[in-house]
């Protein structure tokens, strides 16, 4: 079973479509883990985007993700990285494809409202940096069986 980190990202979040996100999330069959609304730190910021350090877009990245508040959430799921950033759509919402969020809800790349884990590994380690331990929830759902094959 595979962890992502979900941000619905600033402009999502004043567009009022984070329920647009979780419903979408949902309805593939994703199992939330956890959710917090919260306003990033300039300090949080950095180490997730750490990786973008130094490319032209970096300081207004910043800059964007902590402008006003988030929604922060895991989820996990057989493929769920692929799963995921399929419903997402491409970082690009002129590329992404229709029917994604990002094609259906966005036009330039710097407001492409969410962020996904790209690999099962960053989903770890993004789920640790934004998330304590004891704000995981394991937990089962009834229709568990009808959606995961094993
Ligand atoms: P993704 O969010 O799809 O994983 P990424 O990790 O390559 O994309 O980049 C992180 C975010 O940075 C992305 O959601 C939007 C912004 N970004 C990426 N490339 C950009 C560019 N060329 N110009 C402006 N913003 C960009
Ligand atoms: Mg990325």
């Amino acid at each position: 079973m595979e962890r992502s980190l979900v941000l619905v990202k600033p402009d999502g979040v004043q567009r009022a479509l984070v329920g647009e996100v979780v419903s979408r999330l949902e309805r593939r069959g994703l199992r939330l883990v956890a959710a917090k609304f919260i306003q990033v730190s300039k300090e949080l910021a950095e180490t997730h985007y750490g990786i973008h350090k130094g490319k032209p877009f970096y300081d207004g990245l910043i800059e964007y993700i902590i402008s006003a508040p988030v929604m922060a959430m895991v989820w996990e799921g057989p493929s769920a990285i692929a799963a995921i950033r399929q419903t997402m759509g491409a970082t690009r919402p002129t590329e992404a494809a229709p029917g994604s969020l990002r094609h259906d809800f966005a036009l330039e790349v710097g407001r492409n409202l969410t962020h996904a884990s790209d690999t099962p590994e960053n989903g770890a380690s993004e789920v640790a940096l934004w998330f304590k331990k004891e704000e995981l929830v394991d937990w089962n759902r009834e229709v568990d069986r009808w959606v995961f094959e094993k």
